[in-house]
């Protein structure tokens, strides 16, 4: 505190200490005042806080979902999990979260940090709101859920967008249909007898009539697929 933040006010007996803090400027001091009649004198200590004037930072959203495409097994719907734990605050306030599915923002689907929910087959957009008590933000992910059955059809289009050897190529496509329509009628096994098949193929030939990165993003659609159906 410098010696011009204190003036006195009163008179007599009757005074008091003004005290003006300088600008911009926060912390703790003790003040001590001593009065005087000029025979005898008395002192008194206080101590004064000064906090800095706080202004709420809005929260930052952040929703994800792992994974954004998921594939249901019963063709009908799957459980999909929301992930909203890396939303921020720059206050570090407490956030409140609520989730929002399909454009309707007046009925939430949850309101917790995490939500596991069951989406049917199609695309779905969520949308997450945090609020720290005074401001909010959003943010928007898009979860998408495959039918088992339709899920090896962009497996199928990746294959016949490729450049390789035709009868290869027709034979792996072949394969991945008979696949798709085992699993139409249920006939799991026969289904994976096929998709290990051409899991096969392609292990064999990355490097070779594969590409590596290519055959890494086939082979791992197919081991999704795969897990799936052994797990149900
Ligand atoms: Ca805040």
């Amino acid at each position: 505190m410098p010696p011009t933040a204190f003036s006195f006010a009163g008179s007599g007996a009757s005074r008091s200490l003004i005290v003006t803090p300088a600008p911009n400027q926060s912390g703790t001091a003790t003040i001590r005042v001593t009065v005087s009649d000029g025979i005898l004198s008395a002192t008194d200590a206080f101590v004064l806080t000064v906090r800095p004037l706080t202004v709420n930072q809005p929260p930052v959203a952040d929703a994800s979902a792992s994974p954004l495409q998921v594939i249901s097994r019963n063709n009908v719907n799957a459980a999909v999990t929301l992930d909203g734990s890396r939303s921020t605050d720059p206050n570090g306030d407490q956030l409140s979260y609520t989730w929002f599915a399909d454009g309707n923002l007046t009925t939430p689907i949850g309101a917790g940090v995490t939500e596991t929910v069951t989406f049917r087959v199609g695309v779905h957009e969520v949308v997450l709101v945090v609020n720290d008590g005074q401001a909010s933000d959003s943010d928007t992910i898009v979860v998408e859920v495959i039918g088992l059955a339709g899920a090896i059809g962009p497996i199928t289009d990746r294959i016949k967008g490729l450049d390789l050897p035709s009868g290869y190529k027709k034979e792996l496509i072949h394969k991945l249909e008979v696949a798709a329509n085992a699993i139409e009628v249920g006939d799991f096994t026969r289904a994976l007898q096929q998709l290990r098949v051409v899991h096969n193929k392609i292990t064999a030939q990355t490097g070779h009539k594969f590409d590596p990165d290519i055959a890494e993003e086939l082979l791992s659609k197919l081991q999704q697929i795969v897990r799936l159906i052994e797990g149900g």
